[in-house]
């Protein structure tokens, strides 16, 4: 445009004067131009975007876990297929992610005519995550058991890679995998038999996906009391379920598992988690209609932005009852320990993929003269949420290791024992921990890492529900406890056991003789914490809960990292360190505290005092 305009000048006949004009304008026009370059040149200045590449090769810890554990036929072909996968995420999967960060759920309560249509609008991009879940058997592959107890560890890889990328659908396939698991767990009756299969299908026309509603207007964490829904018994034998669920998850969902109580005849209902049972239920029928359902809104959610969340008013919708009268809650807790494991694979690629980012940024960026990867302290930083990552991903292994053997009855009383405890004590743990980092690791990019089309704060905003949903913390601290009172103390036992067989495993690496001692010393604190609370009050215990499951996670992570990992014979120098790292820390946190007199009924006072004031 500049250079046009001074051609026009140029070739114009003018006067002298008319010619010191133009020369001026020539000048004038010269000098933009000369600033509009060096403008140009300022903003071609900008820092390099981090990246990615293949999620699947650049994680050595993965490969490594999966070349230890797996054996070498199954290796081979989940290998194969892992590299594929990897290498459609970067290529396929991950632009789409963007699309459903972009375009998320609309709801449409009326059509233009003013009928209410109560549509949930969502974007192609995510229907074709629902497509490629399908296509990779991304739950199908727990189930089929081609490999059978590695199955379902594979599934758990494959979900880890797929979780970053995913653009929110994790959340739904949590849930489907949950559905699915209860119906199997049920045995498969012929009524739910079309919903299995479908949910467990690697027919992206076939396959459904399934919702959790158990969250009523009064509370999701006390379910027991907090749920109002009641269920009519129709002539048929089914059911029509009256009530408010306040907070559905994957609301496009094509069915759901949901908690109601029966009325009698006299149309009461029995109160408590005894008055609870389970019940299936179509979202929408084969013409798209709404089982008398109405949608009321859309959540306003501070993540998972892309998900469809939503407040539904059962107006009488038709459900079947899947559990036995009363046993919901027991029969909803398959679900519930499938998603918390979802859960904690959630956290740990989460940390991954802020690290792998933070990494990559950091080989790149210059500041103060040299890259930051030259920058001892900033490297400090990023290796400590490496050793986070390494502990938490290890333990996700455990869990999926021991549920793939429970799953085809190859797990003894004590692994199954160990699985109950395990769960809630890696969700809680986890999800803390990838809050955690997602926050340190966005720091490390700076202010860019603050910046909204960088896509580092979804990821924050992202993590931050992995505490909250599926039981916060707290909740599942006091869940840890109840899987204690039930086995009556024996799930402990096995804890401690297994924990202490296998460091005397680990006690012949001369390097990791610290490591091994510090767990061992955490040990004999836990023990000596049991035997001193064991005939404390309630009140004991349940202050105590939150550190206790600390304690638990950290100690057993320590196992993990050493045991399974650094003492093998083909162990890096990086394995060796990070479990010396880990076991650096204070493993039970929970004897300190105790120590410190912070479980007793004085210190409940006190911090009663604290929060609330004297008064
Ligand atoms: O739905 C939600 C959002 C969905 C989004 C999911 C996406 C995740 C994606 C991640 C990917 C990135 S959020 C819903 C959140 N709400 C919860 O999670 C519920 C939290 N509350 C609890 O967990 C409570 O502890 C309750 C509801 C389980 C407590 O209920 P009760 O009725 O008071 O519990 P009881 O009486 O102790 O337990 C009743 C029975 C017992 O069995 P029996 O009767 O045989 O002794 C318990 O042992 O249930 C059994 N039970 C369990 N069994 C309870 N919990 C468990 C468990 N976890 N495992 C095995």
């Amino acid at each position: 445009w500049d250079s046009c305009q001074m051609l026009t000048i140029k070739g114009i006949n003018t006067t002298v004067e008319q010619e010191q004009q133009a020369s001026m304008k020539e000048k004038q026009v010269l000098e933009d131009l000369e600033m509009h370059l060096a403008r140009r040149e300022t903003e071609a200045l900008f820092q390099e975007q981090p990246e990615t590449g293949n999620q699947y090769l650049e994680d050595t810890l993965l490969q490594s876990y999966l070349k230890t554990h797996l054996p070498p036929k199954v290796l081979e072909e989940v290998h194969q297929d892992l590299v594929r996968f990897g290498n459609r995420l970067v290529s396929k999967i991950q632009p789409l992610s963007w699309e459903c960060e972009l375009n998320p759920p609309k709801f449409q309560q009326y059509d233009a005519w003013g009928q209410r249509v109560d549509h949930i609008h969502t974007c192609s991009a995510w229907k074709r995550m629902k497509e490629i879940s399908a296509e990779e058997g991304l739950i199908a592959e727990a189930y089929e058991k081609r490999y059978s107890n590695w199955s379902r560890l594979y599934q758990a890889v494959k979900l880890y890679l797929f979780s970053s990328s995913s653009g929110g659908f994790s959340c739904p396939l949590a849930m489907t995998d949950g559905a699915a698991k209860v119906i199997e767990s049920l045995g498969v009756p012929g009524t739910l038999k079309n919903a299995f299969d479908r949910l467990t299908s690697r027919d992206p026309k076939k396959f459904w996906t399934s919702g959790q509603w158990m969250t009523e207007r009064r509370g999701g964490s006390d379910v027991a009391n907090g749920t109002e829904t009641v269920a009519r018994k129709q002539p048929d034998g089914t059911y029509r379920l009256y009530g408010f669920k306040w907070f559905t998850s994957a609301a496009d969902s094509d069915m759901t598992l949901t908690l109601a109580r029966i009325a009698d005849a006299e149309g009461q209902c029995t109160q408590g988690s005894r008055g609870l049972s389970l019940f299936f239920l179509r979202v929408r029928d084969e013409e798209g209609k709404l089982n008398s359902i109405q949608v009321q809104r859309l959540k306003d959610k501070l993540g998972t932005r892309q998900m469809a969340t939503a407040e539904l008013w059962l107006q009488g919708a038709k459900a079947e009852l899947i559990s036995a009268e009363g046993r919901g809650v027991a029969t909803i807790s398959n679900m519930l320990n499938i998603t918390r494991i979802h859960n904690v694979i959630g956290a740990v690629a989460s940390m991954r993929r802020m690290i792998s980012l933070s990494r990559d940024y950091a080989c790149k960026r210059v500041a103060f003269g040299k890259l930051l990867k030259d920058h001892p302290l900033h490297v400090q930083t990023i290796a400590r949420m490496e050793v986070q990552v390494r502990g938490a991903f290890l333990l996700l292994m455990e869990i999926v290791r021991l549920l793939g053997l429970a799953e085809t009855n190859l797990a003894s009383e004590q692994e199954q024992l160990l699985l109950r405890l395990l769960v809630p004590v890696a969700k809680l743990y986890t999800g803390k921990q990838a809050s955690a980092v997602a926050v340190e690791a966005m720091e490390s990019f700076g202010g860019q890492g603050y910046m909204e089309d960088t896509g580092l704060p979804v990821i924050l905003r992202d993590t931050l529900v992995l505490s909250i949903w599926e039981g916060t913390t707290n909740i599942l601290s006091l869940d840890v406890l109840r899987s204690l009172a039930k086995s009556q103390g024996q799930v402990m036992a096995v804890f401690l056991s297994t924990v202490q067989r296998k460091l005397e495993l680990a006690s012949g690496t001369k390097e990791l003789s610290p490591a091994v001692q510090r767990t061992q010393e955490a040990i004999r604190s836990l023990r000596q914490f049991m035997a001193a609370t064991g005939s404390e009050q309630a009140l004991t215990m349940e202050l105590a809960a939150r550190d206790f499951s600390y304690s638990l996670a950290q100690i057993y992570t320590g196992r993990a990292l050493l045991v399974e990992h650094a003492a093998r014979p083909d162990a890096s120098s990086t394995d060796v360190c990070a479990a010396l790292r880990w076991c650096n820390q204070e493993l039970c946190p929970v004897a300190v505290e105790s120590e410190r007199g912070s479980y007793g009924a004085g210190a409940a006072l006190q911090d009663s005092a604290l929060v609330f004031g004297n008064s």
